[in-house]
């Protein structure tokens, strides 16, 4: 696919390498992992991790259940690689933003030529993006939605590791190629996901991150589900126990919306005007600041002029102002707005921490959100096994430990909420998260997630991200 310098010398060692992926019996997978992470040390398993989804150039999300190069993934996966070569990490970006979208928009999923239509569903058939005149041409297939734009915060880790070294001119004049690609990315998310200017980013998908939430059951729940054409989900034929998983019922209405999105030609103006999943997301908006925020030092690596620095800072303050009007004045937890009835979406998640995303968010609601992340809510809860952020809170009444994002830990939402307290100048509470996520990742191994109480493993094992955010906790 790619002309672009190459991921530099190819991995040879295989010695620390895990055992081959898991297929159905991922529990004895996971197990044999957290056995594999004690002999070989933690960095030296998750480097293993990397090196075994890597494809030469880019990274799939997980061995079997993820065969393809995921957005967000892909942009930890970033992070993990600088630390064990920069140049591949710089080329993994590179790779996705290939298939950038002419709008501006990165592709949830860019799809691996090689691995079949049986692979993963829904493939490149079902998405069919061909019908927006946006798409890619001649370059891979890729889906029709996106998904939180990490890739900003990914590149400024990467030039921060290359800082000083050999590779650093390098790294600065790939940086300059890569910066106006960012910039359309950001500016897409600025202006075509939210026309009203509201600082909000609105999102059109479960699949644009956090899949079976329960921020979305409301909206799920209103939809009405039309025809959808026949289809066999791969995802549970990959993970030990459908239970971790979203159900039937989610398939078919994540289905039915993507059937939407296609017969709106993926058209932001036409979608915003008809189609039933429209939320303004806080959690996408405060990594839109971040990301934002580490664009503004890639705008002094790479010289960018002044108009581009200053329409950056207009973005992060009007996201500032949407995430404070979105804040509950009692609770203090910024609440998702569902478009569909214009009310707060009440549902206590990591999400509602979202201010912490953001270093430089007034220090009040800064204190508020640090209240409610230390609560008996969130990683205060008594039952937890390590004092981490679950995906839901444990005193909600939809927590479920073991399902998805409907309770598990997921070790990159720590990571973002990590970056978020440290540079918010927060360092013990941050020192303490990642002490606790390296232990938690020494028991558990590179799960996709965990279960917040027992620790168990869940989902895929050998997930990249999982690897990649170990890597940057050892090395900060
Ligand atoms: C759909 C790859 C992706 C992550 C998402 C996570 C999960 C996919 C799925 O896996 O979603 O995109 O099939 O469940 O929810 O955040 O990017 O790791």
């Amino acid at each position: 696919m790619s002309t672009e310098p190459d991921a530099g010398p190819r991995p040879t060692a295989r010695a620390t390498a895990p055992p081959a992926p898991p297929g159905r019996d991922a529990r004895a997978a996971h197990a044999a992992y957290g056995a594999a992470l004690t002999e070989t040390g933690l960095g030296a398993h998750a480097v293993g991790v990397l090196r075994t989804n890597d494809m030469g150039g880019w990274t799939k999300a997980a061995p079997l259940l993820y065969p393809h190069q995921w957005s967000w993934d892909s942009a930890f996966v970033s992070i993990g690689w600088a630390h064990v070569d920069v140049r591949r990490a710089m080329t993994e970006q590179q790779r996705l933003f290939e298939a950038q979208w002419r709008n501006g928009m990165v592709p949830q999923i860019v799809f691996n030529p090689l691995a079949g239509p049986e692979s993963y569903f829904p493939d490149p058939a079902r998405w069919a993006v061909e019908v927006s005149p946006e798409a890619p041409v001649g370059v891979a297939e890729t889906s029709g939605i996106c998904q939180p734009p990490v890739h900003a915060i990914a590149v400024a880790r990467v030039w921060e590791v290359a800082l000083g070294t050999e590779a650093e001119p390098e790294i600065r004049s790939r940086l300059r190629l890569l910066f106006p690609q960012l910039l359309a990315w950001h500016r897409y998310l600025a202006e075509n996901r939210d026309p009203s200017s509201s600082g909000l980013v609105t999102t059109y998908h479960p699949w644009e991150g956090i899949d079976n939430s329960p921020r979305w059951d409301g909206v799920l729940g209103r939809l009405e589900v039309g025809e959808v054409p026949p289809y066999t989900r791969r995802d549970v034929q990959h993970v030990a126990d459908a239970g971790q998983r979203p159900t039937n019922a989610h398939y078919d209405r994540f289905l039915w919306l993507l059937e939407l999105l296609k017969r709106y030609r993926y058209d932001d103006a036409v979608i915003h005007e008809r189609y039933p999943f429209l939320v303004k997301d806080v959690f996408f908006t405060s990594v839109l600041i971040m990301a934002n925020r580490a664009l503004l030092e890639i705008a002094d690596v790479v010289g960018a002029t002044q108009a581009d620095r200053a329409t950056i800072r207009a973005w992060i303050d009007r996201a500032r102002a949407g995430i404070a009007a979105a804040t509950d004045a009692a609770s203090g937890m910024v609440h998702d707005v569902d478009l569909g009835t214009g009310a707060p979406i009440e549902v206590a998640t990591f999400a509602g921490m979202s201010s912490l995303l953001d270093a430089g968010a007034p220090a009040a609601q800064r204190d508020r959100a640090r209240a409610l992340f230390d609560s008996a809510d969130f990683t205060g809860h008594p039952d937890l096994r390590w004092a981490m952020l679950p995906s839901t809170s444990p005193r909600a009444e939809c927590f479920d430990p073991r399902n998805y994002w409907r309770g598990p830990v997921w070790p990159i939402v720590n990571w973002l909420y990590w970056k978020g307290l440290r540079d918010g100048g927060d360092t013990a509470r941050a020192a303490a998260l990642r002490e606790a996520a390296l232990d938690s990742l020494r028991h558990v191994g590179f799960a996709e997630y965990f279960d917040p109480m027992t620790g168990e493993a869940l989902g895929s094992a050998m997930q990249s991200w999982t690897a990649a955010v170990a890597l940057d906790w050892l090395a900060s």
